[in-house]
């Protein structure tokens, strides 16, 4: 082994090589003097907001993982509570073994102060036992904002009882986000790991060490392949993902009119009285209402230009969009469009029809608010 195989990049945990600029963990032979070494595709990430696009599979990544069964760990298992099921880590217990296990839902920035978080939290705690889990506790926080960081790191130290902590999840749910925030509390140093909007930032375990000798582990991010993000361009994800709180947008509507999301959804109301429909999605996401009559013609007409994204160049490869119809039952109900946001229906007996393109999930659930 030559001597800079020992190396590994602080961003994202590749091993770096200086031999060949194309292949992954690549890096110059005179950035191995600095005192912490990034790789190019990291540096490009972090300076020009540019990715390298890597070969990993999802095999890979899961190969990664599955050691994680034979330590004796806490798990932290984070998701994205604006896409709380597209951002699921189907089979988690598989990988946990014994381990206990955190649940944190993490951008709690993004939700109109509406949401009572009380109420979310729950919802997730229902919500994991349905799929399978069952965490010790569920914190919400914001890795961005640094908003309840220290409550959820003083318990994750107290709850890990001495063991190394993993934190796992799907991708760009905010794992680095959150081990960076966590790091930043403890020495100041910001921004130590390499975190992008990009999916699939991170390509390999990252260990922070902790005052014990223990470590505080980073890994790659699983790619659940309902996540909205994998269905739409890499310059589409800056328009769906909220950037700030979401403002709420209330829609009056009667029986038989349609809401377009750019041509990413679509939402129909079938049959009940005149009504307001509250819609949660990105500030950016371009909200078009029509009467259903004319929907499927005005989709086919218009999806790639004034309904976008998707953009007219990515039409060829994006799925058509799928139809499940609801009829609501209480007063207050959400219909959650996965990875893009949900719409609060007030008043049961309601019909309505939610459409996501195919291979991304539509459910519904008690408001949050
Ligand atoms: N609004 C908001 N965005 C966040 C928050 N935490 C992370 N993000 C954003 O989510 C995206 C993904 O963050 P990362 O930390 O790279 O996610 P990751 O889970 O490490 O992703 P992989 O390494 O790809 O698995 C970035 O664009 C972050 O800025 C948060 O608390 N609020
Ligand atoms: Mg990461």
């Amino acid at each position: 082994m030559s001597e800079q195989e020992q190396y590994l990049c602080v961003g994202c945990g590749v091993k770096v090589q200086t031999e060949n600029p194309a292949e992954l963990g690549y890096t110059p032979s005179s950035a191995l003097e600095k005192e912490s070494i990034i790789c190019q595709r990291c540096f490009r990430l972090k300076h020009y907001n540019e990715v390298q696009d890597v070969n990993l599979t999802d095999d890979d990544f899961l190969k990664i993982l599955n050691g994680i069964g034979q330590t004796d760990a806490l798990i932290v298992m984070i998701v994205d509570i604006f896409d709380f099921n597209g951002s699921w880590l189907p089979g988690l217990h598989r990988f946990v073994g014994n381990n206990k296990i955190i649940l944190v839902g993490n951008k709690v920035d993004l939700l109109p102060k509406s949401v009572k978080h009380n109420k979310l939290i729950n919802w997730m705690k229902q919500e994991s036992k349905e799929l399978g889990l069952r965490p010790e506790e569920v914190y919400l926080v914001s890795a961005e904002k640094g908003k309840f960081i220290k409550e959820t790191a003083a318990a994750i130290d107290e709850m890990r009882n001495g063991k190394d902590v993993y934190v796992v999840g799907c991708t760009n749910v905010g794992k680095s986000t959150f081990i960076n925030r966590i790091i930043k509390e403890v020495t100041g140093e910001g921004d130590i790991i390499t975190t992008s909007h990009f999916p699939g930032t991170t390509l390999d375990i990252i260990k922070i060490p902790l005052e014990d000798g223990k470590a505080l582990i980073d890994s790659p991010g699983i790619i659940n392949h309902h996540q909205m993000a994998h269905y739409v361009d890499k310059k589409d994800l800056k328009i769906i993902t909220p950037k700030k709180e979401i403002k709420p947008k209330v829609f009056q509507l009667n029986e038989g009119q349609t809401l377009f999301f750019g041509g990413l959804a679509r939402f129909d109301f079938i049959s009940g009285e005149r009504n307001s429909f509250v819609c949660h999605v990105s500030n950016e996401i371009n909200i078009h209402r029509t009467k259903t009559e004319n929907a499927d013609e005005l989709y086919r007409n218009h999806v790639g230009e004034m309904l976008a994204p998707p953009r007219k160049d990515e039409l060829d490869s994006f799925p058509e969009l799928v139809r499940q119809e609801f009829t609501i039952k209480d007063a207050k109900t959400d219909v959650v469009f996965s990875g893009l946001g949900w719409i609060t229906v007030n008043q049961p007996g309601v019909k309505i029809a939610a459409y996501v393109p195919k291979g991304v999930q539509t459910l519904t659930r008690k408001s949050l608010i």
